[in-house]
């Protein structure tokens, strides 16, 4: 079994990914489970094969421990932590061979609390790995980038698990602003050029140091260009993670 977190700032696209992908992965004869980690989620793109609402419940917390809603969702996040043994014995049963996680939607709940590496180690022994998405429109100018590099490296350092950076979203932009963006992620060289020619002053001293850092840390991957809308980049973003997991065989034979 393979399991895969799936992360990124709010709205940046993970559960439109989950449910693009999965549904990809079945269409491919791979046995995929789906799990819904985001307490506070209403409705989502896909029907979850383990949910966590089955296992902490938003409004009991607010009537229990007299929170409001932002509250509790941080309160629920580190219960879900107590539920793991369970969620291990759900995860067994499901008998998948490929497992996603969609994370709450608000990032620092998962990944800025202790909770979040805490589940991540302890859920299940098997092989895992973090899908990181850039929000493409966010992204697309080089001081954004660079800060979205920045927390990138941030969620790095918290899981060091295999890191895919993907590029969400990618229908929303013109062809030449994600390769742009792309190139970015590519070549450190391509990247400082942009910023010394697009900013100025404290802007630019920060994104070229910041940049400059995460790439001789060696963290600078390059991006995998995706758009759950029209599945641009899906067989990349498969193969980024056969890569990762089985030395680029499928999951299910
Ligand atoms: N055009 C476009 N919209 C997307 C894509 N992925 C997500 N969205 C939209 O962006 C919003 C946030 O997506 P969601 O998956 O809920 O983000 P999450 O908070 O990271 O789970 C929703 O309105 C989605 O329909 C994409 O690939 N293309
Ligand atoms: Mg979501």
């Amino acid at each position: 079994m393979n399991v895969v977190f799936i992360l990124g700032t709010a709205g940046s696209g993970k559960s439109l990914l989950t449910s693009a992908f999965s549904e990809w992965l079945k269409n491919a004869k791979q046995r995929v489970s789906v799990i819904n980690l985001d307490p506070g989620v209403l409705e989502m793109p896909y029907s979850p094969d383990l949910d966590i609402r089955d296992y902490v419940n938003i409004e009991a917390i607010m009537r229990e421990h007299h929170l409001g809603p932002n509250g509790a969702v941080v309160a629920a996040a580190d219960l879900i932590a107590e539920q793991v043994g369970s969620l291990n014995s759900e995860i067994e049963e499901l008998g998948s061979d490929i497992v996603l996680v969609d994370t709450p939607g608000q990032m620092e709940l998962f990944a800025f609390r202790a909770s979040g590496p805490y589940i991540a180690k302890y859920m299940t022994q098997e092989q895992k790995a973090v899908i990181y998405l850039f929000d493409s429109v966010f992204s697309s100018n080089p001081r954004n980038f660079v800060s979205n590099l920045f927390l990138s490296a941030a969620v790095y350092n918290r899981f060091l698990l295999p890191f895919i950076p993907v590029l969400s979203k990618v229908d929303l932009l013109p062809s030449q602003i994600v390769e742009r963006i792309i190139d970015w992620s590519e070549d450190a060289g391509t990247l400082e050029k942009e910023i010394e020619e697009k900013l100025k002053s404290t802007e630019r001293l920060l994104s070229r140091e910041i940049a400059g850092s995460i790439s001789s840390l060696g963290l600078m991957h390059p991006l995998v260009p995706f758009s759950a809308k029209t599945n641009e980049g899906i067989i990349n973003l498969n193969m980024a993670l056969e890569r990762v997991f089985t030395s680029g065989d499928k999951y299910t034979f």
